[in-house]
């Protein structure tokens, strides 16, 4: 197979025989993030399609995920890092019920190579833990991320709860399950700062550098 099929490959069977190697040579001509973007993320389409057909289960997606995570830990030193005096912290976490955490930890790492400080809360966060750790923590913006339909509604109540708690600073959303019209039309209302929706990681970035000029 061409180096570009052997990589999604990696991603679909969810192996890491090999990985190592074909990431190696893929470096030689492309950047990480084009890496994990490109091959990489279509290996993590297939993979969703074939759950979604019941043609794979969710053992075999785990390894898929494993395969994922080793892939994005290889290629994270590889970043390029800007040097650059911190922008600002910000507070992130997987939402209540949902504990998909592949994107929102590419969101970490392309945050933190970019002068963010981020504070990374794991997964199934309670609202209630995130008021504690914003409390604590006293970030300049808030990143939730879900992947469930669910986790959609599930980011509605953590607004509601956090503007009951007075927190307003910016909120950054992302995930399979959202769109910027729900994001608009349903966690915006409900919140009492600023909620943007993120398509994607470097779309995360670019929002967080228009909030901290
Ligand atoms: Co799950 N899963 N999964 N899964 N899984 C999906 C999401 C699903 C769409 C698959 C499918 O059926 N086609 C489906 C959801 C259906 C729905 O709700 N409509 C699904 C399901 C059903 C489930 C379970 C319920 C299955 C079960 O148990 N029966 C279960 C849920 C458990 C739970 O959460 N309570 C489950 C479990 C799992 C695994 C544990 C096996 C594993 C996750 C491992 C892990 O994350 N550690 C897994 C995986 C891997 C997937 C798919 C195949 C891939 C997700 C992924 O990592 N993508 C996924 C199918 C799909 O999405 N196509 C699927 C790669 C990642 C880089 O992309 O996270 O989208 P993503 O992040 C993107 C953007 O969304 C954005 O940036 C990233 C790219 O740059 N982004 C942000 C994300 N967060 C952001 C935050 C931001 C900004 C941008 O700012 C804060």
């Amino acid at each position: 197979l061409p180096l570009e099929e052997r990589l999604s490959h990696y991603i679909v069977e969810g192996t890491k025989d090999g990985l190592t190697r074909d990431l190696e040579e893929a470096l030689l001509t492309q950047e990480p993030l084009a890496i994990i973007n490109g091959p990489l993320m279509k290996g993590m389409e297939t993979v969703g399609r074939l759950f979604n057909n019941n043609e794979l289960i969710v053992a075999e997606v785990l390894q898929s995920a494993e395969a994922m995570k080793a892939a994005v830990s290889f290629l994270e030193p590889f970043m390029e890092r800007a040097d650059s005096a911190v922008k600002g912290k910000i507070l992130l976490a997987t939402v209540k019920g949902d504990v998909h955490d592949i994107g929102k930890n590419l969101v970490e790492i392309i945050l933190s190579n970019n002068g963010y400080r981020v504070v990374n809360l794991g997964i199934k966060v309670p609202p209630e833990v995130l008021i504690e750790a914003f409390h604590r923590e006293k970030p300049d913006a808030i990143g939730l991320s879900g992947l469930l339909v669910k986790s959609a509604q599930q980011m509605v109540i953590t607004a509601q709860d956090m503007q009951q708690a007075g927190i307003d600073v910016p909120l950054l959303v992302g995930g399979a399950a959202l769109t910027k019209k729900f994001t608009e039309t349903r966690i915006a209302p409900e919140y009492g700062g600023l909620v943007l929706y993120a398509k994607d990681a470097m779309d995360g970035l670019d929002l967080a550098n228009r909030l901290s000029n």
